[in-house]
C-alpha cells in the first residue's frame, strides 16, 4: 500500500555487525539524476522517479533504502532494522478508478493520474453511425508477471586506481544501460563497462534500466569494493516490470455480408506508479498501430490513456502491445462472425489484406512489408482438419460435450527500427544495430553483435548467417555479444528485432569481408577478381578447377600483408550499422481445439496447430523453439496467469503459489509449420519469430473456449479462463435459457 515517508532512522541498521552501508533517497539526491524514461509523447507528463524514493513509497516494491552487508543474510537482517515512519495513504490500483476525480493523486506533477492521452484516427468515422452490424466489447487484458527463469541481478565493481566501473547486469540492453548509467551518475561513458552474461531469459522485462543498476553502481564507488544483489523471486513479483494491464472498450462495425468497416477503441493502460524505460511506447505504437490486424479495416479510431496507479510499473512483456491489440481484434472478429452467422475462417478470409496488395498501408498509417495471410490460414485449417472438426463438434454437442475450435490470424510489428520513424513516434534512441565480422589469421572468424541474446540462440543463428556469407564452417565462428568492452556499440535484443536488424548487420559485414577476401584471393591466384568465386571454403578461379586458394591462406596473407593488391589495407574486418527502412511484419494463423468439462469448467487443449511466417528461416529448430515458448506464454495468459492487487495496493499473487505459470504438464504437443514470405526490408528476407507465438496464442485459446460454449449463448470471456470463471459462464448461460450442455 502507498505510504508517505515521514522519516527514516537507519542508525540501528548502520551499526549492526557486518553492515557496510545503509543509504536512503536523501543520500543520493546530490549524486544521481532521476530514473530516465527514453520515450516521450506530445503533452506527456512524466512522473519523476528516483532510484530510492524520497517522499512516498508509491507501490509495494518501491525502494526506500539500500543496505550493504558482508553477506546476504546480514544485509537482509539489517534491512529489517531500518525504521521508516510511514503514514498510510489511500491506494488506487485500477486505472479506471485512478482516472476518477476523487482518486488519490500519485504525483503532484501528473494531474488526474493521466500521464498521456494518445489518439489516432483514420477513415470515414460516420461508419460507426451507419453500419448494419455493431459488435461492442469491453475487454480486460490482465496484468502479467514476467517470471523469466533467472531473476535479475547486478554486480558493480569500482576500480579506484583505473577509475573504471564494471557492472555485470542481467539485461537485454547492455549498451543502453551503459549510456544511462553514464548520464545518471555523471561518469564518463568510456570508463564504464557493462556486461550481460548468461541472464536466464528476459521476456522484455530486462529491456529496462532499473534503479538497482544505479544504486549498486553508486554503492560500489562509495565503498570502493564490489557490491552484488540478486533479486529474490518474491522481489521479482513486485519490483520487476509487469506486462499488459489494459482495459479496452471497443466496437467493431461491419456489414451483414461480413465486411469489416471500422473499429473504435478506448483503452486505458495501467502504467503502474512510475514510467519505466519504454512504457509509453507499448500501449501506443505497439498497440494502437496494430488495430487493423490482418484486415483491411478502412476506419479506425483509437484513444489510449496512460494511467498511473499504486502498482508495479508496467512495460514490455513478450509481445508488448501486440498481444493486447491482437487479442482484442481476434475476439471481435469472432464475435462479428457469430453475430452474422458466418464461419470464423470465412470472415477472416473475406477481410484479409490480400497477397497481391503488399506492401500495404493500413488505416493506422503503417505499411506492412509482405504477406500471404490466406495461405497461412488455409494451411492451418488443413493441418487441423477443420471441416471434419466442425462435424465432430456438432456430434459432441449432441452428446452434451463441449468442443471448441479457435482461430487466431495475426500480424505483428517487429524488427524495430527504422530509427527516424521511431524518433518521430517519441523514441529517445536509435533503432539500428551494429555488427562486426573479423576473420582471424588462422581463418577462423569472430562475429561481434550489438544484439544481446538471452535465450534466443544467436550464438548459433548469427554464426550461420556469417557462415553463409563467408563459406567458413559455423564451428569456426564465434559470436560475441553482451559486453560493451568487446562490442563497440549496440542497441539490444527486444521487439523480435535481432535477426532482421542485428543479423542483417552481420550479413552485410560478412559480405564486405568476403569481397575484400576475394580481392586478396584473386591477387594470390593472379586472376581477375570477377573470375574468382567462393565455393566450399576455398576461392576458385571459374573454369580452372586446379586454381584455388583456401581461406586460411587468404586470411594469413591479409594479416601478413606481404602479398596484398596495391592500395589494399591489411586485415579482414568490417562493421555495419544497419538501420532498416521499415519494420518487419510476421504473420500466421494458429488454431486451438479445446474440450471444456461442463461440470467443472476445466479446459483441456486437445490440439494446437501453428502456421507462422517469419520470412526466410535461419534455423528451423530455433524458430520452432521460439514458437513453442511463445505459445506456452500465450496460453499461460489465456488459462492461468494474472496478477491481482487488493484495494490497499498489496499484490495478492506475489509468489508461484498464487500465480500459476504453465509447466510442461499444461503445455500440449504443438503442431507447427511455416510458410515463407520473405521481407523486402532486409537482404536476408527475415522477419522476427521471438514473440509470434505469444501474440497468436491467447486469442486462439479464448476463441476456442468461447466457441465451445457459443451454442449456450456465451459471447465473450475475459482471461484467465480459470475453471471457476468458465463454470460460472456455463451456469449463467443455462439460467438465462441457453440449451443444456
Ligand atoms: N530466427 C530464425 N529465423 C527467422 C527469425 C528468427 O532462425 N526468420 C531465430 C533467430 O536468429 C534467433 C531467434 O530465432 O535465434 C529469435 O529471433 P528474433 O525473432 O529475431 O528475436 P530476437 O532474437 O530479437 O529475440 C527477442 C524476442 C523477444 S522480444 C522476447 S520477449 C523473447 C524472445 O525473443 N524473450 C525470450 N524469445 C525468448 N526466448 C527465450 N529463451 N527467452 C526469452 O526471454
Amino acid at each position: 500500500m502507498p505510504m508517505r515517508i515521514k522519516g527514516i532512522d537507519a542508525e540501528t541498521a548502520r551499526s549492526a555487525s557486518g553492515v557496510l552501508a545503509v543509504i536512503t533517497g536523501a543520500d543520493l539526491e546530490s549524486s544521481m539524476q532521476p530514473v530516465p524514461c527514453i520515450w516521450s509523447l506530445p503533452d506527456m507528463k512524466a512522473p519523476t522517479r528516483r532510484a530510492i524514493t524520497l517522499d512516498k513509497a508509491r507501490f509495494v516494491g518501491d525502494i526506500v533504502a539500500a543496505v550493504v552487508g558482508t553477506t546476504e543474510a546480514t544485509a537482509r537482517d539489517a534491512a529489517e532494522l531500518v525504521d521508516v515512519d510511514y503514514e498510510v495513504l489511500p491506494a488506487v490500483t485500477d486505472q479506471d478508478a485512478a482516472m476518477r476525480a476523487d482518486a488519490p493523486l500519485l504525483h503532484d506533477d501528473v494531474p488526474g493520474n493521466v500521464a498521456f492521452t494518445w489518439e489516432l484516427s483514420g477513415g470515414d468515422q460516420s461508419v460507426f453511425d451507419t453500419a448494419e452490424v455493431r459488435v461492442p466489447l469491453r475487454l480486460v487484458n490482465q496484468r502479467l508477471v514476467s517470471n523469466f527463469m533467472e531473476t535479475r541481478g547486478v554486480l558493480a565493481q569500482w576500480n579506484a586506481a583505473t577509475r573504471e566501473l564494471m557492472v555485470w547486469t542481467s539485461t537485454q540492453i547492455p549498451h543502453l544501460v551503459r549510456l544511462e548509467l553514464a548520464r545518471v551518475l555523471g561518469v564518463s561513458e568510456n570508463m564504464l563497462r557493462v556486461i550481460a552474461p548468461e541472464v536466464g531469459g528476459g521476456f522484455g522485462a530486462k529491456q529496462n534500466f532499473y534503479p538497482e543498476e544505479m544504486i549498486l553502481s553508486v554503492l560500489s564507488m562509495r565503498l570502493n569494493r564490489p557490491v552484488k544483489w540478486i533479486e529474490a523471486r518474491s522481489e521479482h513479483y513486485v519490483a520487476t516490470t509487469h506486462g499488459r494491464a489494459h482495459i479496452q472498450d471497443a466496437e467493431l462495425v461491419g456489414n451483414r455480408d461480413g465486411t469489416i468497416l471500422g473499429l473504435r477503441v478506448s483503452a486505458r493502460a495501467n502504467l503502474g506508479a512510475y514510467f519505466s524505460m519504454f512504457a509509453p511506447a507499448v500501449p501506443t505504437g505497439l498497440f494502437g498501430l496494430m488495430l487493423c490486424g490482418a484486415y483491411r479495416t478502412p476506419t479506425i479510431s483509437c484513444r489510449v490513456n496512460g494511467v498511473l496507479t499504486n502498482t508495479t510499473t508496467v512495460d514490455a512483456y513478450r509481445g508488448a502491445g501486440r498481444p493486447e491489440a491482437t487479442h482484442l481484434v481476434e475476439r471481435l472478429v469472432d464475435m462479428f462472425a457469430a453475430e452474422i452467422g458466418m464461419d470464423p475462417a470465412q470472415i477472416r478470409r473475406l477481410n484479409f489484406v490480400r497477397a497481391d496488395q503488399f506492401p500495404y498501408t493500413v488505416t493506422t498509417g503503417v505499411t506492412y512489408d509482405s504477406g500471404d495471410y490466406g495461405t497461412a490460414l488455409d494451411k492451418a485449417l488443413e493441418m487441423v482438419g477443420y471441416a471434419r472438426l466442425r462435424q465432430e463438434q456438432a456430434a459432441a454437442r449432441a452428446e452434451g460435450r463441449l468442443l471448441g475450435i479457435g482461430i487466431s490470424s495475426f500480424v505483428e510489428i517487429c524488427g524495430a527500427g527504422p530509427s527516424a520513424a521511431l524518433g518521430g513516434a517519441g523514441a529517445g534512441l536509435g533503432f539500428w544495430e551494429a555488427g562486426t565480422v573479423r576473420v582471424l589469421p588462422t581463418g577462423k572468424a569472430t562475429v561481434y553483435t550489438g544484439s544481446s541474446a538471452h535465450g534466443q540462440g544467436h550464438e548459433t543463428t548469427f554464426a550461420q548467417i556469417a557462415a553463409d556469407q563467408l563459406g567458413i564452417g559455423v564451428e569456426d565462428i564465434e559470436v560475441v555479444h553482451g559486453d560493451t568492452a568487446k562490442v563497440p556499440f549496440g542497441i539490444g535484443t527486444f521487439a523480435s528485432r535481432s535477426t532482421a536488424v542485428g543479423g542483417t548487420a552481420v550479413a552485410l559485414s560478412a559480405q564486405k569481408v568476403r569481397e575484400k577476401a576475394t580481392k586478396i584471393a584473386a591477387h594470390l591466384l593472379e586472376a581477375a577478381e570477377g573470375d574468382v568465386e567462393l565455393d566450399g571454403g576455398a576461392f576458385r578461379v571459374r573454369g580452372a578447377p586446379g586454381r584455388s586458394v583456401g581461406w586460411t591462406d587468404v586470411a594469413l596473407q591479409a594479416f601478413l600483408a606481404h602479398r596484398l593488391p596495391a592500395g589494399l589495407e591489411p586485415g579482414l574486418e568490417a562493421s555495419t550499422f544497419f538501420d532498416p527502412s521499415n519494420f518487419t511484419w510476421p504473420f500466421g494463423t494458429h488454431v486451438c481445439v479445446t474440450d471444456v468439462d461442463p461440470e467443472t469448467g476445466q479446459v483441456k487443449i486437445l490440439r494446437y496447430v501453428a502456421v507462422d511466417d517469419c520470412g526466410t528461416v535461419i534455423n528451423p529448430m530455433i524458430a520452432d523453439g521460439q514458437v513453442h515458448g511463445g505459445i506456452t506464454q500465450g496460453l499461460g495468459q489465456a488459462l492461468y496467469e494474472g496478477a491481482e492487487y487488493d484495494d490497499g495496493g498489496q499484490l495478492l499473487t506475489g509468489s508461484m503459489l498464487d500465480y500459476v505459470v504453465p509447466t510442461s504438464e499444461q503445455a500440449p504437443r504443438y503442431e507447427t509449420m511455416h510458410t515463407y514470405t520473405p521481407s523486402p526490408v532486409n537482404s536476408l528476407g527475415v522477419k522476427g519469430i521471438g514473440e509470434a507465438g505469444t501474440i497468436a496464442a491467447s486469442p486462439a485459446v479464448v476463441n476456442s473456449v468461447v466457441d465451445a460454449l457459443s451454442h449456450l449463448g456465451v459471447r465473450h470471456l475475459d482471461m484467465p479462463l480459470k475453471p471457476e470463471r468458465v463454470w460460472r459462464a456455463i451456469q449463467d448461460a443455462r439460467q438465462v435459457g441457453g440449451r443444456e450442455a
